[in-house]
């Protein structure tokens, strides 16, 4: 096994010194999710054979983003994206499983300044856990008090981009708050737990052997991948922070990849709703607009839809 940074060494020499410079000077308080990504990477590899993957050499290091990724045997891409400058933190981890497997993809994505830390942390579902129950009974029923905990713990974020809920599962945790020890402390817990749950589900996953089975795991997957390379929150400020030719590139290359692979489906064909009178994406992440004031799930994981 080769040590992750290895694999980064390239991006990370570019950035290494630099960036501890500006650490240097961070406020005490400021978060660091290098132990997030330490943490997952190291808890992978006493379970399975993690190996570098060739992706990150393909972008150029830029100085505040600091880039890993990994493939193992049922898991296609295991990525994360750190960024760290003066003014925020942002952590961008996803796990994706084989196309073999409907094993929920691990989902962690984090945005913190000195007063805001928006954070998604959930077992993505692959499949529709409003529609297909047995999926839904299957990957979450046993996951319920685990959610639980920490729905109390890091209570709803309030309204969001409808469409977004579609990708969440019902022990998502979607918060916004102050950042402060005590709640670092309880985010990391819940990484924590969220990602060695993760880890017994596809440790336990078998491998699919019906065609078509894997083929509609596969257009999943890439629906989900369409959804966020087109239409996640962070873009904004990956553009800002790269510029908007670079990040494009990011997007489908290194965060989102399997895009290009996994499938030829279009955004419009998938989500047909955003398209414009010219033929164009509507450019409004949201068509529906937000909603969703309150958890939109009961303590059994049941939809409770009580904004309609
Ligand atoms: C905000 N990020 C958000 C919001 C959600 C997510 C739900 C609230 C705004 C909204 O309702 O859209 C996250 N949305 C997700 C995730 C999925 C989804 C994970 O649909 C998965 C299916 N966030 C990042 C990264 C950055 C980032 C990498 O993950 C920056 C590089 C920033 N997220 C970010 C910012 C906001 C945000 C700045 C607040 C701005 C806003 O509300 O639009």
């Amino acid at each position: 096994l080769k040590p992750p940074l290895l694999n980064s060494a390239r991006v990370f020499a570019i950035t290494h010194s630099s960036w501890r410079r500006k650490r240097a000077s961070f406020q005490v308080s400021a978060i660091s999710f290098q132990k997030y990504i330490h943490f997952a990477v190291n808890e992978t590899k006493r379970q399975t054979q993690l190996v570098p993957s060739p992706l990150q050499e393909k972008i150029d290091g830029k100085s505040e983003l600091q880039m890993l990724s990994f493939q193992a045997p049922k898991i296609r891409l295991l990525r994360s994206l750190c960024i760290e400058t003066e003014a925020m933190q942002v952590l961008d981890f996803n796990v994706f499983p084989e196309p073999e497997f409907d094993v929920p993809i691990f989902c962690a994505n984090f945005f913190s300044t000195t007063s805001i830390n928006i954070v998604v942390l959930d077992l993505n579902p692959l499949h529709d856990v409003i529609s297909q129950r047995d999926y839904k009974e299957r990957y979450y029923k046993s996951l319920m008090p685990l959610g639980l905990k920490y729905a109390e713990l890091l209570p709803w974020g309030g309204k969001l981009t409808s469409e977004s809920l579609k990708f969440f599962s019902p022990i998502v945790i979607w918060t916004r708050f102050t950042p402060s020890e005590l709640k670092n402390d309880v985010l990391y817990s819940a990484f924590t737990d969220y990602y060695k749950a993760w880890l017994k589900l596809i440790k336990h996953a078998v491998a699919e052997t019906d065609v078509s089975q894997i083929m509609s795991n596969r257009e999943a997957q890439h629906r989900y991948l369409t959804w966020r390379a087109e239409k996640d929150p962070g873009h904004g400020v990956l553009k800002k922070l790269i510029g908007e030719t670079m990040a494009k590139e990011l997007l489908r290359s290194f965060i989102f990849n399997g895009i290009d692979e996994l499938g030829s489906t279009t955004f419009l064909d998938y989500f047909p709703e955003y398209r414009c009178e010219d033929g164009a994406i509507n450019e409004k992440r949201s068509i529906v607009g937000k909603s969703f004031e309150n958890r939109p799930w009961d303590t059994k994981g049941e939809f409770i839809d009580k904004n309609s």
